[in-house]
């Protein structure tokens, strides 16, 4: 099994809900690493490049002005498969459809505010890693 690192930031619905520890301590328990951590107000441009897949649907709008409204914690976690097993805990994007047991089955009840992002690819990762982290900030 190869160690990955993967991107996850916890969204300001997260952090206004005082639930940021849980959900850091659920990642630990797994036997996830952190390899790297910040807490940030995201710029528009920042939240612009990290969603650039998804520039012109119709939710980019609320999307980006959601995760600008306040602090977000940025992560990369390190592990066995980390990109995998990080979404596998985060679960399904509608929190109303996410089962029990997954970050969002248990936190949350709607579609756009969904406590957290995970990178979904290899690729994915890289880019959203390099966005906000220098490789000696990385441990
Ligand atoms: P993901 O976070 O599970 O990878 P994506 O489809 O990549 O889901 O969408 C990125 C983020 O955009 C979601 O986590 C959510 O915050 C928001 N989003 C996705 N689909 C919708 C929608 O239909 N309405 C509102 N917001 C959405
Ligand atoms: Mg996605």
């Amino acid at each position: 099994m190869p160690v990955e690192r993967t991107f996850f930031m916890l969204k300001p619905d997260a952090y206004e809900k005082r639930i940021v520890g849980e959900i850091i301590s659920r990642l630990e328990r797994k036997g996830l690493r952190i390899a790297g951590m910040k807490l940030k107000k995201l710029s528009r441009e920042e939240a612009e490049k990290l969603y650039a897949v998804h520039k012109g649907k119709p939710f980019f709008e609320e999307l980006v002005s959601f995760v600008t409204r306040g602090p977000v914690v940025l992560m990369v976690i390190e592990g066995d498969s980390a990109i995998s097993v990080v979404r596998n805990l985060l679960g399904p994007t509608d929190g109303r459809k996410a089962p029990p047991g997954t970050i969002r089955g248990d936190y949350a009840l709607s579609v756009s505010e969904n406590i957290a992002h995970a990178s979904d690819s290899p690729e994915a990762a890289e880019y959203e890693i390099s966005l906000f982290f220098d490789k000696d900030e990385l441990v």
